[in-house]
Formats: C-alpha cells, sequence, structure tokens
C-alpha cells in the first residue's frame, strides 16, 4: 500500500460512492474529513471521561481536566507556544478572531487610530476590524494584492503610519492560496509600533507553523480544517497581551471571585474560555495534531504542493479554465473559472461525478470584486487526495465544458 492508500484507509468516509461514483473529496479548505483516530479519541473520551472540568472532585472531572488541559499542551506544542497558558479554545477561528477585536481592539482602539490589512481575508478577519473601526472612529487600510495574487511588502508596509495600532493578514488565502510572508510583516510592523493578528486557519492545517518564528501577536485557527472535530478553535496570544486584554465573554469560570459590587477574573487562558468549553472537541483536534506530526507537516505541504502543481497542468491542457493566484510556492488549492460557466453549474456537474468542490465567493467578496468574479470553484487538497482524484477532477471538468459547449446561452 502507498501512503496515500494507508492514509486513506484511516478515513471511513471517503469509501462511499456519490452518485454512484466514488467520491472524491475536494473541499478541504471548508473543512477537512476526520480519521478513525479522531472519531475514536471523541467516543473513548465520551465512554470513559466525560465531566465537567476545572471543578468537580471526583476522578471524571480529573479524567476530564487532565485530557483537556493535555489537549491545550499539545496544541502549545504543534503551534510553538512557550506556554500552554498562551492557547485559548474558542469554537472556530472566526471566534478567536472575534475574540481579539472584542477584547483588544474595541479596547484599545480609539478615533483616528489604523488597522491595516489586506483584500485577500476572508470574512472572519475582515468583518470584525471593518466593526471595530466603525466603533471606535478608527480607520480600516486596506492593501491589494499584486496582480498575480501576492502581496508587496513594500505596498503593504507603505500603509504603515505613526496611527498603525493593528495589522490584521491571512497567512495562507482561501482563494488564491498565497502563503504571506507573515514574519518580515510582523517585523515591519512592530517597527510601526503595531501588533499583529494572523489569521492562521489555512496555513495551520496544511504546513509547519511556529509562533515564535512568525513573531507575530495573536494566531487564529480552527480544528475543523486540520482533521479535528468541528466546534473547536485556537486562539494563540502573547502571554502579556492576553493578560493585559479585558474578558470577551462573561459568565462561569472565567471568573475568580464575585460580589455584588463587581468581579474579577481567572488567571489566562480561563479568563477566555466562559462556560462549559468544548472537552470533547479539545480532545479530538489533539488526536488530529498527533495524526498530523506523524505525517510530518513538512511533508503534508509537500505533499500538497505536488497535487496542486499537478492539478495546475492538468486545467492548462483542459483549456478555457482561468486560475488565480500565484504560479510559485502557494498553498493546498486552486481557484478556477471556466470561460462562460458560472461555477455553481460547473459544481453541480462534478457532484453529478461524485466530485466535491466549492463554488461560491468564499466569504472573501472584497477579493472578488478585485478579481472581478462574482465566484470561482475551487478545488482543495489535503493528506489523503491522489492525482487519481485530480484525474477525476479534471476528466469532470472535461464533461463540464462538453456539456455547456452543447447547450445554447
Ligand atoms: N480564515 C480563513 C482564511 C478561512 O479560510 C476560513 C474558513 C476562516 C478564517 C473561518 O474559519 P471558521 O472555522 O471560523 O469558519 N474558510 C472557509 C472556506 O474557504 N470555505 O468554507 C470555509
Amino acid at each position: 500500500m502507498s501512503v496515500a492508500e494507508r492514509i486513506r484507509a484511516d478515513f471511513p468516509i471517503l469509501n462511499q460512492t456519490v452518485n454512484g461514483r466514488p467520491l472524491v473529496y475536494l473541499d478541504n479548505a471548508a473543512t477537512t474529513q476526520k480519521p478513525r483516530q479522531v472519531i475514536e479519541a471523541v467516543a473513548r473520551y465520551y465512554e470513559t471521561s466525560n465531566a465537567n472540568v476545572h471543578r468537580a472532585i471526583h476522578t471524571l472531572g480529573e479524567r476530564a481536566t487532565e485530557q483537556y488541559e493535555g489537549a491545550r499542551e499539545r496544541v502549545a506544542r504543534f503551534v510553538g507556544a512557550r506556554d500552554a497558558r498562551e492557547v485559548v479554545f474558542t469554537r472556530n477561528a472566526t471566534e478567536a478572531l472575534n475574540l481579539v477585536a472584542y477584547a483588544w481592539g474595541l479596547r484599545r482602539l480609539g478615533p483616528g487610530d489604523e488597522i491595516v490589512t489586506t483584500l485577500m481575508e476572508h470574512h472572519s478577519n475582515f468583518v470584525p476590524w471593518q466593526q471595530v473601526a466603525e466603533a471606535r472612529g478608527a480607520r480600516l487600510r486596506v492593501a491589494a494584492p499584486e496582480p498575480d495574487g501576492t502581496l508587496d511588502l513594500e505596498r503593504l508596509a507603505g500603509l504603515f503610519t505613526e496611527r498603525t495600532r493593528l495589522v490584521a493578514v491571512t497567512h495562507a488565502s482561501n482563494v488564491l492560496g498565497t502563503i504571506n510572508p507573515v514574519d518580515e510583516i510582523a517585523r515591519r510592523a512592530h517597527e510601526a509600533g503595531a501588533l499583529v493578528v494572523v489569521d492562521g486557519a489555512q496555513s495551520a492545517p496544511h504546513m509547519p507553523v511556529d509562533v515564535a518564528a512568525l513573531g507575530c501577536d495573536f494566531f487564529a485557527f480552527s480544528g475543523h480544517k486540520m482533521l479535528g472535530p468541528t466546534g473547536i478553535g485556537v486562539l494563540w496570544g502573547r502571554r502579556e497581551l492576553l493578560e493585559a486584554m479585558e474578558p470577551f465573554l462573561y459568565g462561569g469560570d472565567m471568573i475568580a471571585g464575585v460580589r455584588l459590587e463587581g468581579a474579577d477574573w481567572n488567571e489566562v487562558p480561563y479568563k477566555f474560555e466562559a462556560g462549559t468549553p468544548n472537552i470533547a472537541g479539545a480532545i479530538g483536534l489533539a488526536a488530529a495534531i498527533d495524526y498530523l506530526e506523524a505525517v510530518g507537516m513538512e511533508n503534508v505541504h509537500a505533499h500538497e504542493q505536488r497535487l496542486t502543481a499537478y492539478a495546475r497542468r492538468w486545467l492548462e491542457e483542459v483549456g478555457g479554465i482561468e486560475i488565480y493566484g500565484p504560479r510559485g510556492e502557494r498553498s493546498g488549492l486552486l481557484s478556477f473559472n471556466l470561460a462562460g460557466i458560472h461555477p455553481h453549474d460547473v459544481a453541480t456537474v462534478l457532484n453529478e461525478e461524485g466530485v466535491a468542490i466549492r463554488a461560491g465567493h468564499h466569504c472573501a467578496q472584497p477579493l472578488m470584486d478585485w478579481l472581478e468574479v462574482p465566484a470561482t470553484n475551487r478545488a482543495s487538497f489535503y493528506i489523503y487526495n491522489t492525482e487519481a482524484d485530480v484525474d477525476r477532477l479534471a476528466a469532470a471538468l472535461v464533461k463540464t465544458k462538453e456539456f455547456f459547449g452543447n447547450v445554447v446561452r
């Protein structure tokens, strides 16, 4: 068995037919499938250890707390955090970014302050800043990509002024596949006196990430895009920043003491984890990280690079397909349009062929406007995809072209 075959065998969901054809799942940037190891870790937790965390003086409570906190340590090692207390569990990347927007942005920004971001952000790393800027009378400045879909560091840094307080940038674009030089951006932003929040939703699942090497201040990602369960995400933040921040949500578990006149907050990260957390989700995420690290994040990245290059060659061969984003190193996805055929029609025909891709604006409407398209198709790859999957994609695209070529439009 090849490595890919061995990996595929761990994913029960892939072993099915859709519309009579073996399923080819190429919507991994939206969410990935889960290996048996993750499904079993979640089931095992519920079967053997379920209890609430941080409170019970009984065996199950201790077990649940130990496993939940163990998951936090696992995540901390995965992203190179120096301290597990810098890892805040959230629902997803969106909530992690909103946490920074509410707990830092709303309180620390004032009239005339500036936030710099880019046109290639997912709405999750754009709308919160737009809203915070509006609420605080701050200004959002937005850097456009270069024509090839890369970000020019000088153009971005050209937006920095003495009023720049925050730079919010994605590590990897969910549409263009661009991998941004976050370390350089962080260095320049810090020189300008700004903090840096990185949207790692499309990088942490696909390549080695070390927050210390990146030099950023906050880093957000989602478990479900990296083999983990839905409903669990992570905000990594510099400890001194997290400590200085006010809470985001109020309630149980996040307080140290409550009096009639007021309350004081628990220490980090608990200050930011109000209410019963997604314990099973965190444990499932730790199992997902174990799985990914057994494969090796360098290997994950290299595999996706190979598949993406292979897919690009195929799509170019099919012809009549516009591919967006840079040619060089990029993340494992390709966004494209077939001349004259709406992406929703393409995705519908592909689904008939058992091939799952995403069609739409990918929650990146400012970028769609920049590309001057309403939507794109997107095929996104992960560790269980093979060249045979890409062959099926290409064959289905040929069929799509034939089908619509025969339809009078
Ligand atoms: N940031 C980026 C770059 C993303 O691609 C996504 C999700 C998010 C943030 C939000 O992640 P969530 O887990 O909080 O929802 N991107 C996509 C996508 O490309 N297709 O579906 C979801």
